[in-house]
This record gives C-alpha cells, sequence and structure tokens, in this order.
C-alpha cells in the first residue's frame, strides 16, 4: 500500500477518531506509557505518515530513528511477507535457519574495524547493549563498566543505569545495578571554549583511572554521536584517544551505535568519522531492519567467542521475519546512493536550520552529521536551556502536520532523523513550518 508523499490536514490534530482511540486507550494501556503525539496511525509509506482521520504527517522523527530506509520499504514489506509465509519461529538456538547468517554476512562486513567479527542477534537495543557487557565480562574477567555523561542505553534495569538521565528513565525503578561508572562526555558547545578532543578524553580517562581503576573495567560504552542526550557530537579526537587508552589496558571499547548506526550519519556508522577510531564490539538495532524488531552485537571474534555455548540467546532474538527484513535493509544499503542521500539530507538541513540560528538567537547550535540533526534552543544571549520553546514548537509543528521529536538532558534540544526516502521538497516544507513556528515564539 502506498501513501501519497503529501502533507494534510483534514481535521484538527487530533482528530475526533483519534480523540475516541485516545479515550478508549487510556482504559486499558499503563499510564506509564506516554505518547508524544496523540494521533494514531493507520498507514505509512517513505516519508509520510497517514493518521485514522486522513491527516497526513511529513515524518521526521522514523519512530526515534527506525524506518531510516522509509516506511514500508518495498523490498523490506516483500521479504516479510514471503518470510511470514514460510516461517515464523524456531528459535535460532533451538534450530538454525540461513537469513540469521546472512544478516550477520552482511553487518560483519560493514560494522568498523577490518579484524575478523561475529555477531549475535537479539530483539531491543537495550537487550543488545546488556548482551555486550555480558560478553565484554566474560572476555576480560572483570566487572566494571564505564559510561558517559548524557549517554542513554536502555530501559532495562542494567541499562536504565547507564543513563545520564534518572527522570523519566529511572526515577523509582531502582534499585539500579552497581558497578556502572558516568565518566565527563565531550560537550563542545558547552565545554569551556577551545577544549580539544584529546582534552576531554583525558579529563574522561583522569577520572576512570582514579575513581574505577583501568584494571577494573570490562568496557567502555559510547555512543559516537548521542542519540537521546541531543545529537552530542564529541569534539574530534576524543573517541581515538579513549579507544587508544582501552586498547592499552585491555579494556573492551564498545560503541552503541543503536540510534547513530546503518546509514543515518551518512556513513554505514558514526564511528566511521572518527579515523582511527576501530571499536571492539557495536550494538546495533533501530535501522537494521526497517521497522522489525531487531538488534545486535557485532564485534571482534574473540570477544564475541569468548561467551559460552549456550550464554547467549532468547526466544526471540533473530526472529525469522526480523532476519528477513535485516538482510533486505542491509541489501538495499550496500546497492548503493544510501550513504550519499544521507549526507545530502544532512548539508539542506544543516544550512536551513544555520540560516534560520542567523536569524533566531535562540538556536545556541546546529549540529550533528547526515540525516542525524539537531538544534539546541537556549534563551538569547545566554546558553540557558530553553525547553518552552522546544515544547511550543513540537507543538507547532504537531498541529501543522510535521511529527518532530525532542531530546537532550534539558528537553532543550529538536532533533531531526528523517527517513532517507524524504525527497527535498517535502524536507522543505517540513523546514518551512518549523520556519514559521520559530517566528511565532
Ligand atoms: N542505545 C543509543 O538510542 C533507544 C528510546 C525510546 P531500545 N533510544 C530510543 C524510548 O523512549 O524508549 C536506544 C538508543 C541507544 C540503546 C537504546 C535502547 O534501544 O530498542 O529502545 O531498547
Amino acid at each position: 500500500m502506498t501513501v501519497e508523499q503529501k502533507r494534510i490536514l483534514a481535521t484538527s490534530i487530533p482528530g475526533p477518531i483519534s480523540i475516541q482511540m485516545q479515550e478508549r486507550r487510556t482504559k486499558v494501556i499503563s499510564a506509564g506509557v506516554g505518547t508524544l503525539l496523540p494521533v494514531f496511525i493507520d498507514t505509512a509509506h517513505g516519508a509520510i505518515l497517514r493518521d485514522v482521520d486522513g491527516n497526513q504527517f511529513i515524518d521526521l522523527g522514523t519512530g526515534i530513528g527506525v524506518v531510516t530506509i522509509g516506511h514500508t520499504n518495498q523490498r523490506v514489506v516483500e521479504a516479510v511477507q514471503n518470510q511470514v509465509a514460510k516461517l515464523t519461529h524456531t528459535l535460532f538456538t533451538v534450530a538454525p535457519y540461513e537469513p540469521y547468517v546472512r544478516v550477520a554476512e552482511l553487518i560483519t562486513a560493514h560494522t568498523p574495524g577490518s579484524f575478523a567479527k561475529k555477531a549475535a542477534f537479539f530483539n531491543s537495543g537495550a537487550e543488545a547493549v546488556e548482551n555486550a557487557v555480558k560478553i565484554a565480562r566474560k572476555a576480560t574477567g572483570r566487572t566494571e563498566i564505564a559510561v558517559f555523561d548524557h549517554a542513554y542505553h536502555g530501559r532495562t534495569n542494567l541499562t536504565m543505569s547507564m543513563n545520564f538521565k534518572m527522570h523519566p528513565y529511572g526515577t523509582g525503578f531502582g534499585p539500579l545495578a552497581g558497578s556502572v561508572h558516568h565518566a565527563p562526555m565531550s560537550y563542545p558547545y558547552r565545554d569551556e571554549p577551545g577544549m580539544t578532543g584529546e582534552e576531554a578524553a583525558a579529563r574522561a580517562i583522569t577520572y576512570l583511572e582514579k575513581r574505577v581503576g583501568a584494571t577494573q573495567l570490562a568496557a567502555v560504552f559510547i555512543e559516537p554521536i548521542q542519540g537521546e542526550g541531543g545529537f552530542i557530537v564529541p569534539a574530534p579526537g576524543f573517541l581515538k584517544t579513549l579507544d587508544s587508552w582501552c586498547k592499552a589496558n585491555g579494556i573492551v571499547m564498545v560503541a552503541d551505535e543503536v540510534q547513530s548506526g546503518i546509514a543515518r550519519t551518512g556513513k554505514w556508522f558514526a564511528s566511521d568519522w572518527e579515523e582511527g577510531f576501530e571499536p571492539d564490539l557495536v550494538t546495533v538495532a533501530k535501522g537494521i531492519a526497517g521497522g522489525l524488531p531487531l538488534s545486535g552485537v557485532v564485534g571482534r571474534a574473540e570477544i564475541m567467542d569468548a561467551a559460552h555455548a549456550g550464554g547467549l540467546g532468547g526466544t526471540f532474538g533473530g526472529s525469522p521475519t526480523a532476519v528477513a527484513a535485516g538482510v533486505a535493509v542491509l541489501e538495499q544499503l550496500e546497492e548503493g546512493g544510501w550513504m550519499e542521500r544521507s549526507q545530502e539530507i544532512g548539508e539542506l538541513l544543516t544550512t536551513r536550520l544555520s540560516a534560520m540560528q542567523a536569524n533566531n538567537p535562540i538556536i545556541g547550535d546546529v549540529r550533528g552529521r547526515g540525516a542525524m540533526i539537531a538544534i539546541e534552543l537556549v534563551e538569547a544571549g545566554t546558553k540557558k536551556p530553553n525547553s518552552q520553546a522546544v515544547d511550543a514548537l513540537v507543538r507547532h509543528c504537531h498541529q501543522n502536520g510535521v511529527l518532530i521529536l525532542n531530546a537532550g538532558t534539558y528537553n532543550n534540544v529538536i532533533r531531526f532523523l528523517p527517513p532517507l526516502a524524504i525527497s527535498d521538497e517535502l524536507l522543505n516544507e517540513a523546514l518551512d513550518v518549523l520556519e514559521e513556528g520559530l517566528a511565532k515564539l
């Protein structure tokens, strides 16, 4: 089913049918499960979401960076339809099926590093991160884990402990897992002006050496571009310096590329932007399977093999339909054109957002790479976080048929994660709506 690639405002937002559904929802769905935009989506294609009232939204969020290849990408749909009619489940650890192996062949060929690699598949990003922790601990015989300020790694008990922000992810849900240490991140917009990546890495390393001890650390986890934290791009040299320190100290370097990976930033992985940065393990999820739940840990064969047989698994991890979708996504990425498109989208977004910044002192920073760009909003003339402006802009865009997402430790970031299938025309139209909203503030 295709949907015309057009923004349509058929009713007020939310429309009457969505309002009715929202009433039903409130009766039976836990209050803990929130909603950013209370319209019920019926169909989607490319860059457009169509709701039950006939409104059509330009999607600049892709379900938080999931349908990178576009909604209902034809080859993903066909792969899933074929697979679902053939085989839906055996459990790979009970009796295997070929697409699980194929998706591993494809992904190991494209994660950073020229060394021999292996993979294991799971359902969610958090599950991939947890498994990377297990593997790193088994491989090193050590227990401690380092993460960074502003990081996000998931909602399970262990990953909740790895997040920077307590609220809303952890409030009241403790006790949290131990052996997790939070080190200072490189945040160029808010660090001392001129601080280099190497200096920011030295600050983190000193902290970890003193507070934890290099010999105690099993792994350092970092998002090469932080997602929920507000698309913070560390200063050049930060990742590489940390990586060299990890390698010198027998610590497993893990890049959490759940949000930044799979062509999102204009390369296969955001790690690829920093020359010489070769994480030992990479966690992948979101964009890898075009909307089907699939995640994985990919990395150095000898580290991946440290886990004993039966030590990794899960009933649904790498299920036949999910891996079939993964193969369809990765084969299309291999065919080419997508990285270039992601970079073009990044240029269009950066050019337009920088022009808006020139006229609007509340846009403190425009940052990111490829189709992963954000603006950080502040009170004019200061760096004081301006979350009210973000709320107002998000509301304006939603009311006008453009789905945008907020982010950031201080809730003062708007992030853009458009599908790579979006046209320049639709992207410009969405940015026009944003610009109108800015003018109204
Ligand atoms: N690591 C870097 O971005 C998921 C969270 C959505 P799961 N980010 C979106 C929400 O509100 O729950 C994420 C991430 C990074 C890990 C995860 C976790 O991935 O698939 O949500 O478990």
